[in-house]
């Protein structure tokens, strides 16, 4: 099966982070492209990932990144995909700084980002993105959703015993 998201993190120290995103879209039995594209550190890598993954029938983009976090906004600005970022904690400022690095787009070149570390909601939200192409994967993500609420009631269920 060829790859329809395309997971990429700017260090393999946002693995840990970005596992959700990987996570949630195997639940899912959509296939994944998983690389590790430094915006400062590989920055010709990451000109010529960004300009071919569509080409390479990638669908969605989700990109994590600490600190000044540039990856997300470089990528989006290469790429006609729809980029979801993901802000990844950091030790001084808790991620913060990546937080408003992938947030603060300027109009033009938009980037959806997500809570700080929220990696399955990036996931999440890449699935819903290919499911309005997708009825069968619109159904299972009813599916999930179905399944969050019959956990919280079972919850309270036993809450009132
Ligand atoms: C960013 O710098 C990465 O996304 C990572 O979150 C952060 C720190 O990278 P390492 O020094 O751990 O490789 O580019």
């Amino acid at each position: 099966m060829n790859p329809l998201i395309s997971i990429i993190m700017g260090s393999d120290s946002d693995l840990p982070t970005m596992q959700a995103a990987i996570a949630i879209c195997e639940e899912f039995n959509v296939s994944t492209e998983v690389a590790i594209v430094s915006a400062h550190r590989t920055p010709q890598r990451m000109f010529e990932y960004a300009q071919s993954a569509h080409e390479r029938g990638i669908k969605v983009i989700i990109a994590g990144a600490g600190g000044a976090a540039h990856l997300p906004g470089m990528v989006a600005s290469l790429t006609p995909l729809p980029v979801i970022g993901v802000p990844v904690a950091t030790r001084n400022l808790q991620g913060v700084d990546s937080l408003y690095s992938i947030v603060q787009m300027p109009g033009g070149i938009p980037v959806a980002t997500v809570a700080i570390g929220n990696a399955k909601n990036a996931g999440l939200l890449a699935l819903q993105i290919l499911g309005t192409q997708q009825p069968e994967l619109l159904e299972k993500i009813q599916q999930y959703r179905q399944s969050l609420n019959d956990s919280v009631m079972a919850k309270q269920e036993r809450l009132d015993e």
